[in-house]
C-alpha cells in the first residue's frame, strides 16, 4: 500500500481497459483467423490464450472497471486513471461493427466513471474506418458522455491517419478542442516482418517505430498547418522523437530544398515546431529519470505527463521512484496532477 502523496494527486494518463466483449471478439479473430495482422496475433495471441502467470493476470485486470483495479490504484498510490480502450481497441474489425463497438464501450466507460468520478476519467474510442462516425462519436462523448477526447492506436488495418480521407478526425478533435491520444499498436502488416522472428514487435520495439512512423507521416503531411491547433499525445515519452527533433529538421528541410519526393511538401514550420506545440509526452513504461528529464528539457515542463501504463507495466513502487525526480515541487505537482488537469480539463 503506498500512501498518497500529500502535496499533489497523481494522475495516471495511459492506463488500459477493455470489456469481457470485446475479448470475446479477439478471442473469436485469433481461433478463426478472420484478419492479416501478424502484430494483433503474436500480441493478443499471448495476452488472450498463454498460460503463464503474466498473461493470466493480464487478461483479468484488463476487463476490471471495479474493485481489482480500484485496489490495485490504492495498492500502487494512484489517485486517478485516464481509462483508454487498450490497443488496437476496435480498429480491427469490420467499418460497421467498429463503429457500433466504439459507441457501446464509450457508454460503458461513461457508466463506471459515473460510479467513482474522483478515481476515473478516460479518453474516447472511434473507429476511423468510419471518419464522419467517428467524429460525431468524439463530439457525442465528449458532449454527453463527459470524456475528454478521443483515443487513436496508431494504423488502422495499414492505414495512417495522414491520408485526407481522415481528417474529419482531426478537424473534429481542434473544434471541440479536445487532445487525440495516439497509442501504439503493433507495426503495420506492411512493416511488421522482419520483428516477429526475435518478438521485437510489441512493447520492446515495435510500438515505438509505428507510432513515430504514424507521428512524422502526419507532420510531414501538412496535418498541423492545416488544423493548427490540434492537440496530439504520445506515451512512452514521445516514442523516440524527442531524441531525433535535430535530424529531423535538418534532413526534412534538405529533403524539401531538393524537391526529393513528391510526398514532401513545404510546411509553415520546422517539423520540431509542431511537435514542441502540438504535441504531449506521457510517461507511461519510461520510470526513468535521464529519459524523464530529457524529455522535459525538449518539450517543456508543462508537456511532460505522468502515466503508469496499467496493467502492462504494474510496478508497484513506481510513484515513489517518481516522487523522487529532480524536480522542485511545483514541477513535480506539474507532472503527477495539473498538466494532466489542463490538457484533458479535468474537474
Ligand atoms: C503492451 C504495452 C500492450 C502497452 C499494450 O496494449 C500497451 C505490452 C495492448 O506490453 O505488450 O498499451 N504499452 O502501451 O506499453
Ligand atoms: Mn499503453
Amino acid at each position: 500500500m503506498i500512501p498518497q502523496n500529500p502535496h499533489y494527486k497523481r494522475i495516471a494518463t495511459e492506463e488500459g481497459w477493455m470489456t469481457p466483449e470485446l475479448m470475446k471478439m479477439y478471442l473469436h479473430i485469433l481461433e478463426n483467423k478472420t484478419i492479416h495482422d501478424p502484430g494483433f496475433f503474436n500480441l493478443w495471441g499471448f495476452f488472450a490464450q498463454n498460460s503463464s502467470p503474466r498473461a493470466k493476470d493480464l487478461f483479468a485486470r484488463i476487463q476490471d472497471l471495479g474493485e481489482r483495479r480500484l485496489s490495485d490504484m490504492d495498492a500502487t498510490g494512484i489517485d486517478m486513471q485516464l481509462l483508454m480502450l487498450t490497443a488496437p481497441g476496435v480498429q480491427v474489425f469490420e467499418k460497421n461493427i467498429a463503429v457500433d463497438l466504439a459507441r457501446s464501450t464509450n457508454d460503458q466507460l461513461a457508466q463506471t466513471i459515473k460510479a467513482h468520478p474522483t478515481r476515473f476519467c478516460g479518453l474516447a474510442a472511434i473507429a476511423p474506418q468510419d471518419p464522419e462516425s467517428a467524429a460525431k462519436e468524439m463530439e457525442r462523448a465528449v458532449h454527453h458522455l463527459g470524456l475528454k477526447g478521443a483515443l487513436i492506436n496508431s494504423h488502422t488495418q495499414g492505414e495512417y491517419l495522414d491520408d485526407e480521407k481522415f481528417w474529419a478526425i482531426f478537424e473534429a478533435a481542434e473544434a471541440l478542442d479536445v487532445p487525440i491520444y495516439i497509442h501504439p499498436n503493433s507495426p503495420s502488416p506492411q512493416m511488421v516482418e522482419p520483428y516477429l522472428s526475435r518478438c521485437l514487435d510489441a512493447a520492446i520495439c515495435g510500438f515505438a517505430a509505428e507510432t513515430s512512423l504514424h507521428v512524422l507521416r502526419l507532420i510531414v503531411s501538412g496535418v498541423f498547418d492545416r488544423f493548427p491547433k490540434l492537440k496530439i499525445v504520445l506515451g512512452h515519452l514521445g516514442e523516440g522523437l524527442p531524441y531525433w527533433h535535430y535530424r529531423i529538421d535538418f534532413m526534412h528541410a534538405g529533403i524539401v530544398r531538393s524537391n526529393r519526393s513528391e510526398g514532401v511538401k513545404p510546411l509553415k514550420k520546422k517539423p520540431s515546431e509542431y511537435l514542441r506545440e502540438n504535441f504531449w509526452y506521457t510517461s507511461s513504461g519510461m520510470a526513468w529519470e535521464p529519459a524523464i528529464t530529457f524529455a522535459q528539457k525538449i518539450m517543456g515542463m508543462d508537456r511532460v505527463l505522468y502515466a503508469m501504463d496499467y496493467p502492462y507495466q504494474y510496478v508497484e513502487e513506481e510513484v515513489l521512484a517518481m516522487d523522487q525526480l529532480p524536480l522542485t515541487l511545483e514541477e513535480k505537482k506539474m507532472f503527477f496532477q495539473t498538466n494532466a488537469q489542463k490538457l484533458f480539463r479535468l474537474e
